[in-house]
């Protein structure tokens, strides 16, 4: 007899931080996990989970991924947007898990084998001052990493996207009842921030990979300025320069400068980035495991992508869960037009939430060759009584304008 999903678990738990994860068992006792972490709404998804897609699952065939995907998908008549696709996202990577584990085979291996060694990575660097800025840069350097994501302050704002002024960890969330009021001036930021960027490449030299985040917050002109003022430094990408939901955007930023654009960490299909892709308009499409359907719809991205020179380079923020970073890397390896994986890190008690096969090696990132993602949880750190409301924050202009954060 076919071995059937039998069991549905969505766990919304708090290891530090809010993750929702979801645990597919089949008949067998073959289990799956997949991440339907959205990062502020993570109960709208958890019961979109428990409440109207979990019930559809047992009983199905965990072998039939693609069917299930598109049931998931085209069975509903209200498609797309982050919670839908996060559920469905979820539902894909834990089949995936569970078709690994069935064969005794890595999930690098079931998408067409490994096409490199390791899949390179950057991480984040960010100091309220250059010099606190560069402390950071050297950090990551010295622990080998060679491409490095750097955020700064801007004199005049109290709090800027990407940058904690202690040089702590820095996470967005805030466990508040409301999200958080921040001030955005673009006219300080522009004027300040390749200044910044630029003393980081004095100091480094050449041969490190410069990452810069914008976080949707310039207009077209705004953002072609910038791309003009960075093209000295050599970026290795500007990210997200305007808010994502309007392409041609980047076409006038294109229009104007040669230093290559990152975006899509907000996209949650392949209909989000057509016109981006087939257009050349961007270099790096940036969607996520967790946030764009799975392992079987970034696929797609991913192939349209290849076709038209564009690169992947998957988001991993902490709110992007081990569990989406397994995929997101076992992906690295077998994909092509793979280019580079975000690594945020995590608190230590996330790892041990979630013990991974996955790991950092010489700056650079291997999945490991456990079957299936080779991801585990550790059941008493998802407990859903240390869950607790978080929000992102949301951005004023200074004339108390809301703007994108
Ligand atoms: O939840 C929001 C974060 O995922 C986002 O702010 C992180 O932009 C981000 C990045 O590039 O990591
Ligand atoms: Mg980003």
């Amino acid at each position: 007899m076919p071995d059937v999903i039998d069991r549905v678990e969505v766990l919304v738990s708090s290891p530090s931080r809010n993750y929702v994860t979801l645990r597919l068992t089949t008949r067998d006792g073959v289990v799956g996990l997949g991440d339907a972490t959205v990062n502020g709404r993570e109960l709208a998804v958890a019961s979109y989970l428990r409440d109207h897609v979990g019930p559809l699952l047992i009983g199905r065939d965990p072998g039939r991924i693609e069917d299930t995907w598109q049931y998931l998908y085209r069975g509903v008549y209200w498609r797309r947007g982050p919670i839908g696709m996060a559920a469905i996202g979820a539902v894909d990577v834990a089949l995936w898990d569970i078709l690994g584990k069935r064969t005794g085979q890595p999930l690098y291996a079931l998408l067409g084998g490994r096409v490199r060694d390791r899949v390179a990575t950057y991480r984040h660097a960010f100091g309220w001052d250059l010099p606190a800025l560069l402390e950071q840069v050297d950090a990551h350097r010295e622990a080998g990493f060679e491409n490095i994501r750097v955020q700064a302050g801007v004199p005049g704002l109290d709090v800027v996207y990407g940058v904690s002024r202690d040089n702590q960890v820095y996470e967005p969330a805030g466990r508040v009842a409301a999200p958080a009021e921040e001030i955005w001036d673009a006219e300080a930021y522009l004027r300040s921030i390749p200044g910044v960027i630029a003393g980081v490449r004095a100091h480094v030299g050449d041969g490190v990979g410069l990452l810069h985040d914008v976080h949707h917050r310039l207009t077209p002109i705004q953002a072609a300025g910038l791309g003009k003022a960075l093209e000295p430094v050599g970026m290795f990408w500007l990210e997200d320069v305007t808010p994502a939901e309007d392409p041609d955007a980047l076409r006038l930023v294109r229009q104007h400068t040669t230093t290559p654009l990152a975006i899509g960490e907000v996209f949650n299909t392949v209909w989000d980035c057509q016109q981006l892709i087939e257009n050349r308009l961007i270099d790096y499409i940036r969607v996520a495991v967790v946030h764009a359907g799975g392992i079987s719809h970034l696929r797609k991205i991913f192939a349209l992508a290849e076709v038209h020179g564009v690169q992947a380079a998957p988001h991993g923020p902490s709110d992007v869960s081990p569990v989406s970073l397994a995929a997101s890397i076992h992906l690295g390896m077998a994909t092509h037009n793979f280019a580079i994986q975000e690594y945020m890190g995590y608190p230590d008690l996330v790892h041990e939430a979630f013990p991974h096969g996955w790991h950092v090696s010489g700056g650079h990132l291997q999945s490991g060759d456990e079957p299936g993602l080779g991801v585990t949880l550790t059941e008493d750190l998802h407990r859903s009584d240390d869950y607790q409301p978080a929000y992102l924050p949301v951005a004023r202009r200074r004339d108390g304008t809301l703007t994108d954060w």
